[in-house]
């Protein structure tokens, strides 16, 4: 058992760049998580053998980014019951089309979540992780909540700032 509750896996080092999306708001809410680069098709045993022991090893909540043919979060469900949520990755030739399908095509039985693809995927899958992490710990509850308000403020603040453009031209 460990006090980590979010792990996030990636198809390869290529995904970072969308993954540090995910980092970035697990740091800012203080919530642990672990990080791999472990690929469905390159390193299956390894992808298979972490799915496998993540729920003995106290994990909570699996985020799994990978682009084109993107198996990565279907064969990490098939191997725990904990939830899995999956980033599609843009990437030649058809533009993360081919990730979102393979994604948002689990056959009845393994389901897989998707958020946003592309860079907000980073962000919003890990905001998706705490809602499911808020459901058991208040403290991670009350700080999305106050997350949403300062997104709140900062988009009114953008609006008043636009308002006083327009009105002193
Ligand atoms: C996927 O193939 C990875 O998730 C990555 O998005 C894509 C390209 O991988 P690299 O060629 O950059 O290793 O498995």
């Amino acid at each position: 058992m460990n006090n980590t509750p979010v792990a996030i896996v990636m198809g390869s080092k290529s995904d970072l760049d969308i993954v540090q999306g995910a980092f970035d708001i697990l740091d800012k809410f203080g919530v642990k998580f672990t990080a791999r680069v472990l690929s469905a098709h390159r390193t299956p045993a390894e992808a298979a053998e972490f799915a496998a022991t993540a729920e003995e090893k106290g994990f909570k909540v699996i985020i799994c980014a990978a682009g084109m043919a993107a198996h990565l979060g279907g064969v990490i469900a098939a191997h725990t019951v904990l939830p899995v949520v999956g980033i599609p990755v843009a990437s030649a030739p058809f533009n993360g089309m081919d990730a979102l399908f393979s994604i948002v095509q689990m056959p009845p039985g393994i389901p897989v979540a998707a958020v946003t693809a592309g860079k907000a995927g980073g962000k919003n899958a890990a905001l998706y992780a705490l809602s499911i992490l808020a459901l058991t710990d208040a403290g991670i509850a009350e700080k999305l909540h106050l997350f949403r308000k300062e997104q709140q403020a900062q988009v009114l603040a953008a609006d008043a700032e636009l308002q006083e453009q327009l009105n002193n031209r």
